[in-house]
């Protein structure tokens, strides 16, 4: 018998010898999305696509190498509701963000009997099983990023989804309630059954937070940076992944690193450009891209003005399983 009729005769079984090779998966490739694709896309959608058709109008990055998502661990979409629509309730194991590209005060994503008002820059949560559904009362649309960790809770065999039985959750609570019960003085006799709980973080704050730093030194990879953090714990946004916001200064030019964590970036405000691995992606504003695991990156702004970027990383799941590791350039 040779080699090769053994492995035909165990790949008939269902069977593989160590020594026969199979591909990996595919691995995740930089790319970035012009923001005037995703939006002219979105917009037209906002046209032919009626809400009740697909309960969600989204317009979702697909990384070039992989079948969907942006990359193997992060989903980002950008929603579009126009004035007057919902978008129904329901809930699922996978977690998600909001961030606010263009928002309302009278839009509210409504968590857990929670309204919470999307105005632009803010970063809204809506953790593991938890009840949400999306209302623009406003007169203008209004869209923001999706981010969820669909993509690994899949993979792992552990999604779930149900519906609200109505299109719209009540909303039992008063507004600010969340703020309110995590701030610095807090009710004794308490518990909450979430991990995170369903949270908003004004953009208003975390700016202001950003001014403040802006003359000290910063992280040497990443300029200003902040990290939304869960309010109970201190931890990060999610068991899954952080939602970070960044601010370069003019001119700054950040170290190089590489992580085994995985990022999506947003270019919120202003312009630059991230090399990765000796590729240059200049990003404009409403820009989205990734930088894949274990690749050399580092960030420019080479203009007079100040540079957001808001990005998502996967470092929590990579951390809690025992795969994070990373490496800074030498100088
Ligand atoms: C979802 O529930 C929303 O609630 C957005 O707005 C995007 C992508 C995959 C799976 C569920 C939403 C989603 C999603």
């Amino acid at each position: 018998m040779e080699m090769s009729d053994l492995d035909r005769w165990l790949a008939q079984r269902y069977l593989k010898g160590h020594w026969d090779h199979q591909p990996g998966p595919p691995k995740v490739q930089p790319y970035l999305w012009r923001w005037a694709d995703i939006y002219e896309g979105l917009r037209s959608a906002g046209e032919v696509v009626p809400m009740d058709k697909t309960g969600r109008r989204t317009v979702q990055m697909r990384n070039p190498s992989l079948p969907a998502g942006m990359t193997h661990t992060i989903h980002l979409s950008v929603q579009l509701v126009k004035p007057g629509e919902i978008a129904r309730a329901h809930r699922h194991v996978a977690a998600a963000i909001r961030y606010v590209i263009k928002g309302s005060p009278k839009a509210w994503t409504i968590v857990e009997g929670e309204r919470f008002p999307m105005e632009e820059g803010d970063l809204i949560t809506t953790p593991n099983w938890t009840w949400h559904d999306h209302y623009n009362g406003s007169d203008e649309p209004v869209m923001w990023l999706d981010g969820l960790d669909a993509r690994l809770v899949a993979y792992l065999g552990a999604q779930f989804t149900e519906n609200f039985p109505q299109e719209q959750q009540p909303v039992e609570k008063p507004d600010g309630y969340a703020s309110k019960i995590l701030g610095t003085a807090r009710p004794t006799w308490m518990k909450t059954g979430f991990s995170s709980p369903p949270f908003r973080y004004r953009w208003e704050e975390t700016y202001a937070t950003l001014l403040t730093l802006k003359e000290s030194e910063g992280d040497p990879f990443d300029g200003i940076k902040l990290e939304y953090v869960n309010p109970f714990s201190g931890g990060p946004t999610l068991p899954t992944y952080s939602c970070e916001v960044q601010l370069l200064r003019p001119r700054e030019k950040t170290r190089s690193h590489r992580h085994t964590s995985t990022t999506v970036y947003q270019a919120f405000r202003g312009k630059g450009t991230t090399v990765v691995e000796g590729t240059r992606m200049e990003w404009e504003q409403g820009d989205l891209f990734v930088v894949p695991p274990w690749h050399w990156h580092h960030h420019e702004n080479s203009l007079d003005r100040d540079v957001i970027l808001f990005c998502i990383n996967d470092w929590p799941v990579m951390k809690a399983l025992g795969l994070y590791r990373e490496e800074a350039q030498s100088v």
